[in-house]
This record gives C-alpha cells, structure tokens and sequence, in this order.
C-alpha cells in the first residue's frame, strides 16, 4: 500500500463546514485496508447538492439571476463517493461542468456554491467564469485544479500534475507527495476528444498514479454514445489497452458503486499504473437548463428517473439502519435549509469588483496566487528573490551560435533550479532536431529531460498540469506548425490566472524554433505566427534575434512567474547573424524592452525576429540616417521606446516575416496612428509576407518574404513620401 495511505490514516481528522458536511479525511478499515464509506457524510453532500440544483431550477433561473445552469442530478452520488476518498495533501482533480458534487466533498460552501451561479463576487472566480467551471486551491482535501469550458481539456493537465507528483516524491524527495493520485472527471462523450486519447496514452505508457473517472450518461447533449464511442461502451473498447487498469459498472446502486470506487482510488494509489473507471449513470435532466430533451423518449426519461440514485441511496441506508426514515426525511430539510440560505446570501453578495476586471492577465505584485508556480510556495518575497538576476552582459569567450547559447542557459537553469524539467518529441537521446538539448539528458537525467510521445495536446496540457503542482516545465514543440493541436491547451493556459480570480498561474516556458530555415523555407517548418498567440490572453512571447538576448531572454522566462512562448529563429540558430560571446551565468533580460540597435534621424524600423538583421543590412546599405529597433519580445511590446522613436525620425515601417493581415506589425501601425499622429510626415509602412504559407523553392521565398533590396527601396520611397 503507498505510502501516503498510512499518512492519511495518522492525519485522520474531521472538519465541518457550514455546508454542515463532514470533510472529514478517510480512515482505514483495518481488516479490510479500505476506506469505510462515510454514508451519512456522502447523504448530507447528496442532498444539499440535489437543494442547490433545486432552488437553482425552480427559482433562480426562472427569476433570471443565473445563466448557465447545469444540473448534476444522476451523476452526483458517485462522484460524491469519489470525492470521500480524494483526500490525500496532494491529490488533484480536473473536472467538468457537472462535477459540483465532487467539488462540495472537497470544501466548497454552499454559498460559494450559488455566488458562483449567479456571477457575484464571492463567488470562486468572482464573477469572470461561469459557476460550474471550478477551481479550488486546497481547503481539506484535493487541489481542483482550474476546470475548462472545453470539453476533453480537463484529461492532460491531470496527466501534468500525476507526472509532478512522482518527481516531487521519487526526484526531491518531497516524501508527502507518495501515495498522491490525479483524477479527471469526465462524460462519456469526451472519451472521444483528442484531449482524452493523449491522456491514455501518456498515463500508460509513463504508468502514472491516474485516474479516469467516467461518468457515462449515454449522451453528449444530443448526441447518443454509439456515435462517440463504437458500441457505446468506452472500458469495452479498452478492455485490451495495454497498461490500463479497467473497472465498470453501476454509478447509481451505492454498494457497487463505492466498491468500484475504492477499488480504482486504491489501484492508482498503489503505484501500478492508471485506472479508469467507468459508472454508468443517469442524467435526469437536460443537458443544462435549456435544453429540453426532445430527443428523449417518454419512455426513455421514465427509465432515466427510475434509476435515480438518491431513493437508492436513502434504502440503502434505511435497511441498513445506517439512519431512520425520520433522520433521513430531517437530512433532507437540513440540504434545502443550508441552500436557501445560501440562495438569500448570494441575491445579497455584491457585483464583483469591476476596478480589478483587468487583473490577473499577467503576474502583479500584491495580488494573490496560491496555487501553482514557485510562488504559491514560497510567498512573494521569496519568489521575488529567486527571479534574479544581472541586467548588464559579463561577455565571455569566443561568439557562439545562438543554439549553443540557448542549450547553455538551459543547462545553468537546470543546475540551478531542481524544478526545471526539459521535454518534447526527441528531446532527450537525440538532444532535440534542432540539437538545443544535446548531452542535457545525459547530464540532468531521464527524469529530468526526456522524450514525450507525439502529441502536441498531451505535452502542453502536462507542461500546464506540471507548473500548477510547482514545477518549471519546459517543453520543446519542434516547428512552430506543429503547436497547432495543442492550441486549445495554449489558450486555455493564458487564462488560467484571470478566470481563477489571481489564485492559480501556471507559469512555464515553451520552446518553439520559428520561421524560414538558413536556405528555403516550407508551409510546415517555417511558420512565424507570432500574431496568433499575442492576440491570446496571458502569453509572453520571446522572439530573440542573438545569442545573447536569447540567454537573457529564456533565463528570464525560467525565473518568471507567468506562461510563455519562447520563439527560435531557424535562420539565426547557428549562423554568423545570431552568435554573440555568452552573457553570463546570471545574465536577465527584461520582457517588454526593446533594443535599438542602431541610432538614426531620419526613418525607424521597427522590427524582431531574423528581420532584425535583414533591417540592419538595409540602414547600412542606404545613405539615410536609419534607426532600427530591435522588439525582443512582442508580448508584452515596448510602446514606449518605439513612440519615442518616431517623435525623433517622424517616419516608420514596421516590418516582420510573419503574415501580412492581422500581423503584429497592424497592432504597432495601429498604436502609432492613435498615440504618435502628429509627429508623423508619412504614413506607417508595413512590411510583411503577403498571406500565403512560406514556399519551398527558394527564388519563391525571395519573392514573397521581404529582403534588404526591398526594405531598402521602401526607406527611399518613404523619406520621399
Ligand atoms: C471542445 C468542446 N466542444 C463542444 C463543446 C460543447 N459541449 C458542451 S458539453 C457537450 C457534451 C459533452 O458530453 P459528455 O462529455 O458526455 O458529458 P455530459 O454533459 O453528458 O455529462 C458539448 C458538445 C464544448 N464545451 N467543448
């Protein structure tokens, strides 16, 4: 038995809420080493969750206070009984929008409950996300880790936290963590989303302390489970996966069901691999309020509610004379007294705060973050001393290729901080495709820098799972085109620090190599794209144009406390244009300030990336006085810098490799217009691969993405202008 289990038998304690729930922490059932179900315990939740839909359905919605309300009527019972046994310091559950009973076993108040419905502060995201998409920083039991609207995102962020909890307690030796397990709760109809298959495969193949808990209505909305699933039966379909520890059966009678749930909790906690459980329920109401269910038979709905497991649950109890008839009927008043209250407190709780609707985009001092990156543990101050560093380059030694740069800075990193975790396709023997991690695996570890199976979705959602448990993962995708299925993952992270109301960040840094190579191009392996991600929430994004700047830059990034792209010139990675002497071991670039590499009077080029060099080649190809700033970082860009600019030269182009419309060069061209009008004698130029993908022959490169001659004529025509 792990470890964590006999912890959690000598931490034993009981807690009561003003739900008037127990959140009491399992004991053990000596003879037969299985936790004893807390029946009256599991009731309590059971009906003051059944209140809480209640007065949402009947009252609150009907008088127009909530908007999105989603019943969890048939599928509460057993993930209440889950949730009696997700008690270990360390365990961690990602949902979905029908989990409100779980997350109730894990501490949320009633009151909280309804707040959250109804969009008022107090509430869990104090009014930004809807009340059903939870989070929960740990009270008693599990972290619930920040829930998804989309449906299949919740598997790979769990796979992230299982992956942590095995580093922590097998790597440093954080002995609590032994015995931890993640779960993700799920429908039936999200075992057919990508999301789900990359969590399969990883929580197999790495045999993670996993559980997938499935709780199967046969529907998806509408649509019937044979359409998500061949057959309709998900542990049918998986009985022969290897690795996969299979159960199944009731989610409504409460002896099978709890024995089914004891028994997976107990597998994945006994360090042999993941489980996934799938219970068969009910659901006894549309798929939100709205939904009407025409698509239902009578016959069908009358099947549906003769399987409802709360009469299940009160027989159960009566004939086991666990309680009374009376004490059942009083239990049931106690639910709608607790949720009538909270209805009356949350018409009562206040519109959230809108002065600080715009926190939580970034990393702020003064604000709150309890869960997830360094900070959560080690307080503000102490994460303000760890982020250090030097401003000013200690040059040493010959230039190096930017490549070489990046993989040394990756190394200094790696030697400094235990939590830095390097992996990606390739990454670990091979040292990546484009060699940024050669020896690294030898030097740090298997289980430090390693490869991951081909699945962008899973390496991102794992990073972001890693970083909420306190790690600083670092994944490598190998071309900028190959981010694309883990997009979902990508957005999502962005938000996690604004939609938590500032409680959870997920700070990392994913490496990307970015744009045309030293000779041609292609539409799959020279991608920019930077635009897609800067018009994304809660994303920095790098795109460095040297060896140094990228040291400054990527160490900055690991020291920081918020997610970020971290692009990698193909052109400049080993090439005479990228290399510079190596900055130092403490060297730290700020985001948000750029360089400008060359002074001018008369015209400024605005600029990132390996464009940066063609601009420098073209100032000093032409007879004006040229200034030429280097962004560094387009998320956030240095405004300030650039409008100070044009107040000197009055003229400029912005210029990038990336697409022409909606590039980022539009946001500047934009900004400039709005905040520099005046100074300005021409109009801002851009300068920008017209909208197709960059294409292989090389003389068709040349013609489509801009080169020296052309910016060179551009400066001419502009000066004129
Ligand atoms: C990626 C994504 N696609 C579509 C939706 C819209 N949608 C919300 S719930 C749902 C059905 C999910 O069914 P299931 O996973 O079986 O859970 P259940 O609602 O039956 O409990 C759909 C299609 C979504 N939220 N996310």
């Amino acid at each position: 038995m792990a470890q964590g289990t006999s912890q959690k038998k000598s931490t034993a304690k009981k807690r009561t809420n003003t739900n008037g729930t127990a959140t009491k922490q399992n004991q053990l059932n000596e003879s037969h080493n299985s936790p004893e179900i807390d029946w009256k315990s599991v009731a309590r939740t059971l009906l003051l969750s059944r209140a809480l839909d209640q007065i949402e359905e009947k009252e609150l919605v009907p008088a127009g206070l909530i908007t999105y309300q989603f019943s969890s009527r048939g599928h509460d019972l057993a993930q209440i009984i889950l949730g009696e046994q997700i008690t270990h310091p360390h365990d961690a559950a990602t949902l979905y929008y029908r989990s409100r009973p779980f997350v109730l076993t894990q501490g949320l108040e009633a009151t909280e409950a309804l707040c959250s419905t109804m969009g008022r502060a107090g509430g869990i995201s104090e009014g930004r996300d809807i009340g059903v998409v939870h989070n929960l920083p740990r009270r008693d039991r599990a972290t619930v880790l920040p829930t998804s609207g989309d449906v299949g995102a919740q598997f790979t962020p769990a796979i992230g936290w299982a992956q942590a909890i095995e580093y922590r307690s097998n790597v440093l030796g954080d002995g609590e963590w032994k015995g931890a397990i993640a779960v993700a709760l799920s429908g039936d109809a999200a075992c057919a989303t990508n999301g789900f298959w990359s969590a399969l495969t990883i929580a197999t193949t790495l045999k993670l302390p996993y559980l997938f808990f499935v709780e199967d209505n046969g529907y998806g909305i509408s649509v019937t489970g044979d359409l998500q699933t061949p057959g309709g039966s998900i542990s049918v379909n998986l009985a022969s996966f290897t690795g996969l520890k299979i159960l199944s059966g009731s989610g409504v009678d409460p002896e099978e069901t709890s024995r089914l749930i004891v028994e997976a909790v107990q597998f994945a906690r006994s360090g042999s691999g993941p489980v996934l459980l799938h219970l068969r329920v009910p659901r006894l109401s549309g798929h939100s309020y709205t939904d009407n269910q025409s698509y239902k038979s009578e016959e069908q709905v009358a099947q549906e509610e003769a399987n409802d497991p709360l009469p299940k649950l009160r027989d159960f109890m009566v004939g086991k004379k666990i309680v009374t008839e009376e004490e059942w009927v009083k239990m049931e008043e106690a639910g709608e007294e607790i949720a009538r209250k909270a209805a009356e407190s949350a018409k009562n709780a206040k519109e959230p705060d809108t002065e600080g609707v715009l926190n939580g985009r970034f990393y702020q001092r003064g604000l709150p973050q309890v869960a997830g990156g360094l900070m959560a543990e080690v307080g503000e101050e102490g994460y303000e001393h760890s982020r250090g560093g030097e401003f000013e380059p200690k040059p040493e030694g010959p230039r190096m290729n930017m490549v070489d740069a990046i993989r040394r800075a990756l190394e200094s990193e790696l030697q400094q901080n235990n939590r830095v975790l390097l992996f990606g396709e390739d990454v670990g023997m091979k040292g990546g495709v484009h060699g940024a991690t050669i020896d690294l695996q030898h030097k740090f570890g298997q289980e430090r820098v390693f490869d991951t199976s081909l699945n962008e979705e899973g390496i991102i959602g794992r990073a972001v799972g890693m970083a909420m448990a306190g790690l600083m993962p670092v994944p490598e995708i190998q071309f900028r085109k190959y981010a694309d299925p883990a997009h979902e993952q990508i957005t999502d992270c962005g938000t996690i620090r604004w939609r938590t109301a500032g409680k959870f960040a997920a700070p990392l840094v994913v490496r990307i190599p970015v744009g045309y190579g030293k000779k041609t191009g292609d539409p799959w392996h020279s991608v920019s794209g930077e635009a897609l991600y800067a018009h994304l929430v809660g994303w920095q994004i790098a795109i460095p144009s040297n060896a140094e700047d990228a040291v400054g830059l990527l160490r900055s990034a690991l020291r920081g406390n918020d997610p970020t792209m971290f692009f990698e010139h193909r052109a400049l990675l080993d090439t005479r244009d990228g290399r510079r002497p190596w900055p130092g071991d403490n060297f730290i670039l700020p985001f948000g300030k750029a360089n400008v590499v060359r002074e001018g009077t008369d015209i400024t080029i605005v600029t990132w990336g390996e464009m940066v060099h063609r601009a420098a080649a073209a100032a000093e190809k032409s007879q004006k006085s040229v200034e030429v700033i280097d962004l560094r970082t387009v998320s956030p860009w240095d405004k300030e810098t650039v409008l100070n600019s044009i107040q000197k030269t009055n003229r400029c182009i912005v210029l990038h490799e990336d697409n022409w419309t909606c590039g980022f060069g539009g946001e500047i061209a934009a900004t400039i217009a709005q905040e520099a009008f005046h100074y300005l004698d021409a109009p801002v130029e851009r300068m920008a691969t017209p909208d197709i993908p960059i294409p292989y022959n090389p003389t068709l490169m040349a013609a489509v993405v801009p080169g020296i001659e052309d910016i060179l004529e551009r400066i001419e025509q502009l000066i004129k202008f």
